[in-house]
């Protein structure tokens, strides 16, 4: 059981964190708020759904999976709220059905990538881009990983530590040595908060660094991705909102206190162009960034653009 203000405020302070895991506990969330709203009548039962779809989608600003998560959760054609229940509770087991078989797929689809002994570099902690690691370790594969840190919050040590048990042979880097290491890499592998439609990826602060880097030592850069990861509504133009996050993060506020002329700046996501990535992989296949369109008019669907 999923509560909502629980469910928002772990979203928000971070305990439930990465793309697809935030999609899939937001859709359980409002799955399970909408079994409590049997006794409202249909007008009653759409306001209220609407709102713990607002506070849902107000938790965190950059990934897309969220608002993709919570439509696809909440759309229903029913004049009740007992038959809207049963849509959204369908709709809410279709979604993280297909959540969990998009990461397999992308594990399979994505280790036909990895060669014999390739050295894969990645950054923060992608679940998508793990999966495709481990599915390639599984088949036999003699890889290794060097994983960034990913400051401030050090996402990369939930990624060393997810290696390590799955008995993958990892080394940790601080983030600003991925230009000196990225000679010993073969291929960048990235997961993605939001893609949109002309491939520009949003992923974790400093993933451009890495795709710039790569690219000048021409290696490979791949970008795990489920489908609900594209962003129907930049289809209108609108652009994807890069989360800015507490200067806490980042220095003591004691110490950030004691020099008036300082400020921080803590952006938590960046923004890398399309002509910088190879491939994205997905649970439909791999297409090339330019194939953005396509995926969300194919897998997602264009009602999904507000066109409001
Ligand atoms: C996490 C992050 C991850 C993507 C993809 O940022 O940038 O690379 O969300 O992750 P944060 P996944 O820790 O700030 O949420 O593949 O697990 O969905």
């Amino acid at each position: 059981m999923y509560d909502l203000m629980d469910t928002a405020e772990k979203i928000r302070t971070m305990e439930i964190r990465g793309a697809g895991r935030i999609a899939v506990a937001a859709s359980a969330a409002l799955r399970d708020h909408a079994r409590t709203l049997s006794s409202l009548s249909a007008e009653e039962f759409e306001k209220s759904i609407n709102e713990v779809a607002r506070i849902l989608v107000e938790t965190r600003p950059t990934a897309v999976s969220l608002p993709n998560a919570v439509a696809l959760t909440k759309k229903h054609s029913s004049r009740n709220a007992t038959e809207a229940i049963a849509e959204i509770v369908a709709n809410s087991e279709r979604f993280i059905k297909n959540a969990n078989e998009a990461l397999d797929k992308i594990g399979r689809v994505g280790a036909r990538r990895i060669r014999d002994g390739d050295v894969i570099m990645t950054h923060c902690n992608s679940h998508a881009a793990i999966a495709i690691i481990k599915t390639a370790f599984k088949q036999g594969k003699k890889i290794s990983v060097i994983a960034t840190e990913s400051r401030p919050r050090r996402q990369g040590f939930i990624t060393i530590r997810e290696l390590n048990d799955a008995g993958i042979p990892t080394t940790l880097i601080v983030d600003s040595a991925v230009r000196l290491v990225m000679k010993d890499v073969d291929l960048v592998i990235v997961g993605a908060d939001s893609i949109a439609v002309n491939g520009a990826l949003v992923n974790k602060i400093g993933t451009s660094q890495l795709a710039l880097a790569a690219r000048e030592a021409r290696k490979n850069v791949l970008v795990a991705a489920e489908t609900y990861k594209f962003s129907p509504n930049t289809i209108l133009g609108q652009m994807v909102e890069i989360e800015d996050r507490s200067s806490n993060e980042v220095i003591d506020p004691d110490m950030l206190k004691e020099m008036p002329n300082v400020k921080v700046r803590n952006p938590a996501f960046d923004i890398t162009p399309p002509e910088y990535i190879d491939l994205i992989i997905t649970d439909a296949g791999a297409f090339p960034p330019a194939m953005a369109y396509m995926v969300i008019k194919e897998y997602l669907g264009l009602d999904l653009v507000d066109l409001k």
